[in-house]
């Protein structure tokens, strides 16, 4: 019997991120190949999921998304880098135009307000943050990943499946309408729920478990009551992305109340998450529609390096099986998750769970199947 299809590209491997930036400093990279590499092999190695390529679907969900500014930017970045020859393997921003630049300008002036030429200051123009490393293959790396998020809602709303999995890289859920972030430079999710709720004409719940809240995609469904987005994630007072995901921010307009963010404090675990994870699913269950797209992060993780939730492998497994039990269609896309032994063993668990298998623990590599660390 075939199992949970995972739609999955060899071209995340052209976004070769070997640092980022922090603090000014150039460090090691936490969002690599390897990651999207170790889920893969562990899901082939469980013998009981379905690898499946993308098909390719244009620009044009991709721009019923994003600003056109956005795409054309991350599409030329490299090229201008080249002819400027800026003597750097990645390119980040270094000046960004913060809120505080502008105090007091009217709607019309902030209206004339323009993206720069030179790639440098386009950068911050498009950008959020300098911990989001841009290399050579990074476009052609985002559009794959947005081509696996809309084979996996293709299987679902024409396939006949229950669930599929996009293992997309990059992630998405930090990029806005006109602005990528946090690793992420289109916004898979949003890209494959707008898809969604087009083609099916029913409202769209988004159910974002990464450790991070994922602002772009709030941005984006800001004023939209039709698509639902429930987040849950670490307290932004104390992590990334600081200035958005708070309980207070509920959508205004059409979309006031369409927005449902769950702040936890540091150090969370199995317990108060999974009650988190039950409100969410109460939110979903008052809409109407038939269809959650999941942004799943593992960043989560008690042993993230930059998470501060301190969530298991066994819940991962116990919230797919929550979030199957709603008996809705899942289109379930990767976003984050730098723990790089225990990914693939936890996108397992999870996706088990979700199919209703039972969890099998198999000890990751150099762990225990507590997380503890092995000798
Ligand atoms: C998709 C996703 O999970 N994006 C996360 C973006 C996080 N960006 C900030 C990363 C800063 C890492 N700094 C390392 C500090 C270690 N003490
Ligand atoms: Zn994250």
């Amino acid at each position: 019997m075939p199992g949970m299809h995972v739609v999955y590209t060899a071209g995340h491997l052209a976004h070769d991120v070997t640092h980022e930036t922090y603090l000014g400093i150039a460090v090691p990279a936490n969002e690599v190949a390897e990651r999207a590499e170790r889920i893969r092999t562990t899901l082939e190695a469980d013998g009981g999921f379905a690898l499946v390529a993308p098909t390719e679907h244009g620009l044009d969900p991709i721009l019923a998304v994003h600003d056109a500014g956005l795409v054309r930017f991350l599409e030329s970045a490299w090229t201008e880098v080249r002819r400027q020859e800026i003597p750097r393997s990645f390119l980040v921003a270094d000046t960004y135009p913060v809120r505080a630049m502008f105090e007091g300008m009217s709607a019309a002036a902030l209206g004339r307000l323009r993206e720069p030429k030179a790639v440098g200051g386009r950068v911050g123009w498009w950008g959020l943050d300098s911990s989001n490393p841009l290399v050579p293959g990074t476009y052609g790396a985002a559009l794959g990943a947005v081509d696996v998020a809309l084979t996996a809602a293709d299987l679902v709303l024409n396939g006949g499946a229950a669930a599929a999995y996009g293992l997309c890289r990059p992630p998405g859920h930090h990029a806005a309408r006109s602005m990528a972030g946090g690793y992420c430079f289109f916004n898979n999710a949003a890209i494959a729920a707008h898809s969604v709720a087009s083609r099916t004409g029913e409202p769209v719940a988004i159910l974002d478990v990464d450790v991070h809240h994922g602002n772009g995609t709030q941005q984006i469904f800001w004023r939209r009551g039709d698509v639902l987005y429930a987040s849950i994630h670490a307290d932004p007072a104390h992590l990334y992305p600081f200035f958005l995901g708070y309980a207070d921010e509920v959508g205004e307009g059409p979309g006031k109340d369409a927005n449902f963010n769950q702040p936890l404090p540091a150090g969370t675990g199995d317990t108060v998450y999974l009650e988190a994870v039950d409100r969410a699913l109460d939110a979903i269950a008052g809409t109407s529609g038939s269809v959650i797209v999941v942004s799943l992060g593992f960043d989560t993780f008690a042993q993230d390096p930059i998470g501060t939730l301190a969530v298991t492998t066994a819940a991962y497994h116990e919230i797919g099986r929550r979030v199957a039990a709603l008996g809705r269609r899942l289109v379930i896309l990767q976003e984050g998750g730098y723990h790089r032994p225990s990914l693939g063993e936890n996108a397992r668990a999870w996706l088990r769970g979700a199919e209703g298998r039972p969890y099998d623990p198999q000890p990751a590599a150099g762990f225990g199947p507590t997380g503890a660390r092995t000798p």
